[in-house]
């Protein structure tokens, strides 16, 4: 067993600190918060040092560890990952003095929710080392959001009536009952959303809701929303330490894994909030290379992702083992969300090896890439032209390719369903023929890492002829993502390719809306459902491409 006293040691006498070390082999009934002897020794001890004096104690009233502070605080050391289910109490109660006759604190109390501990005690010291008050706090399970625990009155330290191991069992249940009524959604993770509204940005509604879709995709459930504006990002934490100690607080009120920021984190904000909870912490970012992550099937693709994923992670992974941090730490934990890689890749394997990992990924892909020049090199000399279609996510791209070509490349009520792209081939009158090329799918603030990741598919661009930008029409934020999109394609250096804009889901539009779009947007208004919509498109395909005048065999059919 760990015999190692942590904490404010600096200035203490090696015979302090032995008589510290000997609080290892005190052992309260599992009956009481703390025995009579425990609190008077603790007392005395704190008094002599000036120090706050602290014993985390198990269920069986085993001392497992402890501690010491200064006059007005003590710090936790690193108490593990919790074992048991999700929500389950970490079986530890922390049992410390207090030097100027005050209750229980808000650290303690946070301390309490955060860590799960079964409860949080204070005794207090007067002059002479005696103990006075003991102070007890719980949690509850349907307290309010920021504060989700009981006090109890306080009691002399070495008479005090509380039944503890009734009190345990008490909470077990009431804890139990409420994790039931959440089991319904097994299998999935359970996050907390964190919207930060910066500035005079507008495009929260937008954002949430993406985020939502985004979630769903990746099989996320969201138990709740949390919104914070602010006129800019707290550097250390995105939102201001007090709040962040609310969302822990309402992550664990829920019984949620995961808090999944937006906007992205910077890496020492990823790290910071990683070492104040042992809830895994993501951002938007993460969660879209998650879901790439899932959908890659090629292996380049799957290379290109967890390359991705990799450059993300390595400069936000936090050292374990940090014994003086207040909390636990932990980033990914089980291979579920934002630890999902292809292979065996996770997040935490630590920084050496995830390097070289990188290095060793970035020569295969280097290999891969050759070999696609190759193959681009003997299409692009059969003179055949290509078109690439591209657009927001879920716009349709998959679906009008399939339309137009008969296909069955996947197209699904997903976010970046497509990763790899994937060529057919289309016939044009007169032995025309066209490589037409969907691609994946964009989305706004499109980070560095995953443009990276994008790469097969943006060589694919680079070639076409032509891009036909498909655009969801019916989609209240269709301003916006077309703004994104072509903010893109000009990052790209592709913004002077010849284009053509589509409109699509043209069946979900008000009637009067098409018709405008038709009539005063320069694109064309289709639905990717039915090939009938398709012919004004395809004329304006064939004129791009080969320069044809007004009298093609497609407009000759058209105009019949
Ligand atoms: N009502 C209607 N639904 C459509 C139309 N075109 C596509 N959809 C639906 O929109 C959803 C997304 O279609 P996809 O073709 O997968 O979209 P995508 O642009 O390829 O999406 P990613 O590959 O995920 O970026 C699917 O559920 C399609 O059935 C359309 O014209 N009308
Ligand atoms: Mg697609």
């Amino acid at each position: 067993m760990q015999e190692e006293v942590t904490g404010n040691l600096a200035g203490l006498k090696a015979s302090e600190i032995k008589s510290l070390e000997r609080l290892y082999r005190r052992r309260v009934a599992p009956s009481e918060v703390v025995s009579s002897e425990l609190a008077t020794q603790l007392a005395a001890t704190s008094a002599e040092l000036h120090r706050q004096v602290g014993v985390l104690i198990d269920r069986r009233g085993a001392i497992q560890h402890v501690m010491v502070g200064d006059a007005s605080k003590i710090v936790l050391p690193d108490v593990g990952r919790m074992r048991g289910g999700k929500g389950r109490f970490r079986g530890l109660r922390l049992v410390h003095t207090h030097l100027r006759g005050e209750s229980l604190t808000r650290d303690d109390l946070t301390d309490l929710a955060l860590l799960r501990l079964d409860a949080v005690a204070a005794i207090t010291v007067d002059a002479a080392g005696r103990p006075m008050k003991l102070f007890v706090g719980h949690l509850v399970a349907d307290g309010p959001v920021d504060r989700p625990w009981k006090e109890l009155p306080a009691e002399p330290p070495t008479a005090s009536q509380l039944d503890f191991t009734e009190l345990v069992a008490g909470l077990e249940s009431e804890f139990g009952r409420a994790r039931r009524g959440a089991a319904t959604d097994a299998g999935k993770d359970r996050a907390l959303l964190v919207h930060v509204q910066l500035g005079r940005a507008r495009d929260s509604e937008a954002r949430i809701a993406e985020l939502r879709e985004l979630c769903r995709t990746a099989g996320v459930k969201v138990l709740d929303v949390l919104v914070q504006r602010r006129p800019e990002a707290d550097p250390r934490f995105l939102v201001g330490r007090g709040k962040l100690d609310d969302i822990l607080l309402r992550a664990m009120q829920l019984g949620a894994e995961c808090v999944i920021f937006d906007p992205d984190l910077t890496p020492g904000q990823a790290r910071a909030i990683s070492d104040a909870t042992e809830l895994k912490v993501l951002d938007r970012t993460m969660l879209i290379l998650d879901i790439f992550a899932q959908h890659a099937t090629s292996r380049d693709g799957k290379l290109q992702v967890e390359l991705a994923q990799l450059r993300y992670a390595i400069p936000r992974l936090i050292e374990k083992n940090t014994m003086m941090s207040r909390l636990t730490a932990g980033v990914g934990g089980k291979a579920g969300l934002g630890g999902r890689g292809p292979g065996e890749t996770k997040l935490e394997i630590n920084r050496r090896r995830a390097r070289e990992r990188v290095n060793l990924l970035e020569k295969k892909l280097e290999e891969l890439a050759g070999d696609r020049r190759l193959r681009r090199h003997r299409r692009t000399h059969r003179d055949v032209p290509i078109i690439a279609i591209c657009g927001y996510t879920n716009a349709g791209k998959s679906t009008l390719l399939n339309s137009l070509t008969q296909g069955d490349a996947l197209a699904a009520d997903k976010l970046f369903a497509t990763l790899d792209p994937i060529s057919r081939r289309l016939r044009f009158p007169h032995e025309r023929e066209v490589v037409i090329t969907d691609t994946v799918g964009f989305i706004r603030d499109l980070p560095e890492e995953l443009t990276r990741a994008f790469r097969a598919t943006l060589e694919e661009m680079e070639d076409a002829d032509l891009l036909v930008h498909v655009v969801d029409a019916s989609d209240p934020d269709r301003d916006q993502h077309i703004r994104a999109v072509e903010g893109i394609l000009n990052d790209l250096g592709l913004g002077d390719k010849p284009r053509v804009q589509v409109w699509n889901k043209a069946d979900r539009l008000e009637p009067g809306d098409a018709e405008h779009l038709a009539r005063h947007s320069g694109g064309f208004v289709v639905s990717a459902l039915d090939r009938a919509t398709f012919g004004p498109l395809l004329l304006a395909i064939e004129r791009e491409l080969w320069h044809a005048g007004k009298d093609t065999p497609i407009a000759r059919v058209l105009h019949a």
